[in-house]
């Protein structure tokens, strides 16, 4: 109780501050899922940022149906995602950095804190899997670059038969080669990053994330979709949080570690969730163009999302219900 108090007081000094740095108005927006939808032996439930989570999440869904592992769902959900060519924030039909290479980055998390990570992977159709061979065959929890790219060679999986960049991302590209500006982009209204989050019917949960990341970013830049506790962090405990927009603000405050920190405090998913774009919002008072949305879900199948400007939404799957659900937001994007 005394942290559930704390939590609010947090909260209120955040809204406080934002009031003086933002010129943007505040939305203020219910708290979604309060219910309890997937209590202890109950329903499963998968959230996802993104309409591309609709697809992610029904094959989680399928796979745990099968008798499936949680890990495996998440696993195999997000592989829709990267193996989608249309999409350009995921797999190797993403933008490339600004020398044309398409470069990804990918994490997955359990219930028990085992996790795997890649990051700067080129040319293997799915980094998620390789986060989860990282994962389970090695000591390690993280493998980058071409060290990352030898290691999946050298352990089953093979060099894509895509040509990457795929043509119109390559048009795109080159586009902007034109106008040589380097001015990261991150897609303030729809169609990123895909971080999924599960809950299985015992009450566990466990995340993935993948990306091709911000386009035309450096060469050998990593944001916070690889990084545990950054892009996706998930506790048995307490229950699991994913992020996706500017990656370098969400490293800056730990995000998901913060969310599942308060919600471990008694925070909603969704406050939690609100909390963290507020921290975020005071770190980068000057910021004009800064997105940032969370999701999260707890042990008690609550679960919501929130981010810095409206657009953002995220795909929630239950055994009774596919839908997409709007984020609470802080600011209206003009
Ligand atoms: C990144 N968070 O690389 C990822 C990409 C993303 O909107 O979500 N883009 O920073």
């Amino acid at each position: 109780m005394a942290n559930r108090r704390r939590f609010l007081q947090l909260s209120a000094l955040g809204a406080g501050a934002l009031a003086l740095n933002q010129c943007a108005e505040p939305v203020n927006t219910p708290v979604a899922g309060d219910a309890p939808v997937a209590g202890t032996g109950s329903a499963p439930l998968i959230l996802s940022t993104w309409i591309h989570g609709l697809d992610a999440n029904r094959k989680a869904m399928d796979v745990l149906n099968a008798g499936g592992s949680l890990l495996d769902a998440v696993e195999q959900g997000v592989m829709v995602t990267e193996s989608d060519l249309e999409n350009r924030s995921v797999g190797l039909g993403g933008s490339p950095d600004r020398e044309g290479r398409v470069t990804l980055d990918a994490c997955i998390m359990n219930y028990d804190n085992t996790c795997g990570s890649v990051a700067v992977l080129e040319n293997i159709d799915h980094p998620i899997s390789v986060a989860r061979a990282i994962m389970e065959r090695t000591p390690h929890v993280m493998l980058a670059g071409d060290g990352a790219y030898r290691w999946a060679l050298e352990n089953g999986f093979s060099r894509t038969a895509i040509e990457n960049p795929v043509p119109e991302a390559m048009m795109k590209w080159k586009e902007w080669m034109v106008e040589s500006k380097y001015k990261p982009v991150v897609n303030v209204e729809t169609h990123d990053t895909i971080g999924l989050i599960a809950l299985d019917s015992e009450g566990r949960p466990a995340g993935a994330c993948t990306t091709s990341g911000m386009a035309y970013k450096v060469h050998g830049r990593i944001g916070d979709s690889p990084i545990i506790g950054a892009g996706l962090f998930v506790d048995g405990e307490v229950g699991a949080a994913t992020a996706t927009g500017l990656g370098e603000a969400v490293i800056r405050v730990a995000g998901c570690s913060g969310i599942v920190e308060l919600m471990r405090a008694g925070a909603h998913p969704e406050e939690a969730c609100k909390e963290m774009v507020e921290r975020i919002l005071r770190k980068h008072p000057d910021s004009k163009d800064l997105q940032v949305g969370f999701i999260a879900l707890d042990r008690l199948g609550r679960y919501g999302g929130y981010s810095v400007y409206n657009g953002f939404n995220y795909a929630l799957t239950t055994p009774d219900r596919h839908e997409m659900v709007d984020a609470g937001f802080m600011k209206k994007w003009m």
